[in-house]
């Protein structure tokens, strides 16, 4: 094992740790619970194995979490490359932002073979404190001048905001012979595998960063991010909360639970869509959803014991509300048998496909609950039946 792996290893238990600690302290009784009865009979069950026995403990979760990892990459998004492990920081500069209260550090990563593969990336750093601070990271160009209210609220709730432009590794197009894709040519990921990758590659660069609380991240992304975002929790453990929003198809929302003027699995693999986010297996189940042997609730139980919060909105048809509460539910039985219940959230709230700045007073909200353990405000339990 090498020194790297061996640090990732020891932070992804540290992690795990802060998590359970703040669901132990809140539920005392979880760290007993059996594994529950399924809340949607007829959705795949993400405690049940490829043999047809069911895992009832926490040691035998860690296998299956492996099977269901495989299948998701296998069948949905494609696998990616381990961490390339030669992070090189480029071209930094650091600049004073919001009437001094904050320091805008940007730089550019490169990686990969022969260091080709490279991401614009930046953080915005309290000034004159002490830290090291946790981190909201999204993906997303964060030094653009409409992110700006975000990472002022970000800075004074005390946290470094975060991110990276995900348009350097992959466009957002069909054509492979850009971006990542030529330097990896063995691998078969699809844009949001990239754009997740990103994500992790991005928590290699901050772990580096004396100013950050790498046990403390939070990582976001809005719908097509949010589906990335997603992906990215639920594989690496050095994530402590993932936020998914407005995510959807492919995302938090359901394939099998879908009402009317809702994306389904067959529009978004259209060819003239989105098929190229996606492995070319995940289309062969248009029309088909039923025998796809997992939905999105097998996604959100990887992120289990560590915390998550999807938030939606209630006019978001396209972006499957109500899929999304159910996948939301069908995910607990996984986070209850690893005592933590708690983790497993869902925030619905009026209004539609936009993001607005109450979601991000949401997001801080159950980070600080999950970090600091401060009391919630908003009711994070899903849709009220
Ligand atoms: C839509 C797509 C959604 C969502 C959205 C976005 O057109 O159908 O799945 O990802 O784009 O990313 O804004």
């Amino acid at each position: 094992m090498s020194e790297v792996q061996a640090v990732h290893i020891i932070r992804a238990f540290f992690c795990a740790a802060v998590v359970t600690a703040a669901c132990v302290a809140q539920d005392p009784g979880a760290a007993k619970a059996p594994a529950g009865p399924l809340a949607f009979p007829e959705l795949p069950d993400p405690l049940a194995r490829v043999d047809g026995s069911r895992v009832e403990t926490r040691e035998a979760w860690q296998e299956r979490r492996g099977e269901i990892a495989e299948l998701l990459l296998s069948v949905e998004y494609g696998h990616m490359p381990p961490a390339p492990g030669n992070l090189r920081v480029e071209d930094s500069a650091s600049t004073s932002v919001l009437d001094g209260a904050a320091e805008l550090r940007r730089a550019t990563v490169s990686m990969g073979p022969e260091n080709k593969a490279s991401m614009h990336v930046a953080y915005y750093l309290p000034s004159g404190g002490k830290g090291p601070y946790p981190v909201v990271l999204a993906l997303e160009p964060v030094w653009e001048e409409h992110l700006l209210p975000v990472a002022k609220k970000c800075i004074d709730a005390g946290y470094i905001f975060a991110g990276y432009e995900r348009h350097d590794l992959d466009r957002d197009d069909s054509d492979r012979s850009d971006g990542v894709h030529p330097l990896y040519p063995e691998y078969d990921w699809a844009s949001l595998a990239v754009w997740a990758w990103g994500a992790m590659r991005m928590v290699d660069y901050l772990a580096t960063q004396p100013e950050v609380d790498a046990m403390r991240i939070v990582l976001t992304g809005h719908s097509r991010a949010g589906k990335a975002a997603l992906l990215a929790g639920a594989l690496d453990e050095r994530i402590a909360v993932t936020v998914p929003h407005a995510s959807g198809a492919g995302g938090a929302g359901s394939y099998l639970i879908v009402e009317k003027g809702v994306e389904t699995l067959a529009l978004i693999t259209e060819p003239a869509r989105f098929h190229y986010w996606f492995h070319p297996r995940l289309a062969e189940f248009a029309g088909k959803e039923k025998e796809l042997p997992f939905d999105q609730h097998f996604l959100r139980a990887l992120v289990a014991p560590r915390a998550l919060l999807s938030i939606d909105g209630l006019e978001d048809q396209w972006a499957n509300p109500k899929g999304t509460d159910a996948m939301y539910r069908a995910a607990q039985p996984v986070f209850d048998l690893l005592g933590a219940g708690p983790m497993n959230a869902a925030y619905f709230r009026p209004g539609g496909h936009d993001t607005n700045m109450e979601d991000w007073d949401v997001l801080l909200e159950f980070a600080n609950h999950v970090f600091r353990g401060v009391p919630l405000t908003h009711d994070l339990q899903g849709l009220r039946r």
